[in-house]
């Protein structure tokens, strides 16, 4: 007989003194058990959820600003949530014929890196006609959770007009930060 056999046959037979078949079945089952609850403990998952907080495309990861009012990357969209009014017929600061602009709005501050200055702006809703649908952004930068309605831009500015469908979002030029 080979070592190894005789090595083998020798450890199994010690092992098969030293234990009963019911209590080797009850290791085996405790085994298996364990082996079939390990997915279910916690794991941490903090770091993925990070990397999650830019959502791809126009609804966050945020890559170079561009200079096409088209794009949720431009630089005046940093605190925007809507659909850009100029995808829908309007401009990047007028509304689309038919819309009117709401009398309330979202103030945000966004760095314009063609000049180097940072400008105060006006998110309000273009109001009076059903959704537009067009180049959703949703960028909210330095946005706070809901938990504080005031900082959250989550909202539809149409509820102050008369008519409060909302159709899309501008962005006014308020002021520029003093140099
Ligand atoms: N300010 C844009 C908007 C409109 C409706 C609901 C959420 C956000």
């Amino acid at each position: 007989m080979h070592p190894l056999d005789r090595l083998f046959e020798k450890s199994s037979r010690s092992l098969a003194q030293r234990t009963s078949r019911r209590s080797f079945i009850a290791v085996l089952g405790q085994a298996l058990t364990g082996s079939m609850l390990l997915p279910l403990l916690p794991i941490d998952r903090a770091s993925r959820a990070e990397a999650r907080t830019s959502p791809p495309d126009s609804e966050g990861a945020h890559k170079a600003p561009s200079d096409d009012p088209q794009s949720c990357e431009y630089w005046k969209y940093c605190a925007i949530d809507g659909f850009l009014c100029s995808c829908c017929g309007g401009s990047s600061h007028t509304c689309p014929p038919g819309t009117a602009m709401s009398t309330i709005a979202w103030i945000g501050t966004c760095h314009n890196p063609g000049d180097g200055r940072d400008y105060i702006l006006s998110y309000n809703d273009c109001c009076g006609k059903a959704s537009c649908g067009n180049c959703s952004c949703n960028r909210n930068e330095r946005e706070k959770p809901l938990y504080r309605l005031s900082r959250n831009n989550d909202i539809n500015w149409c509820i102050a007009n008369t008519e409060s469908d909302y159709h899309c979002t501008v962005s006014l030029i308020l002021g520029v930060t003093e140099t």
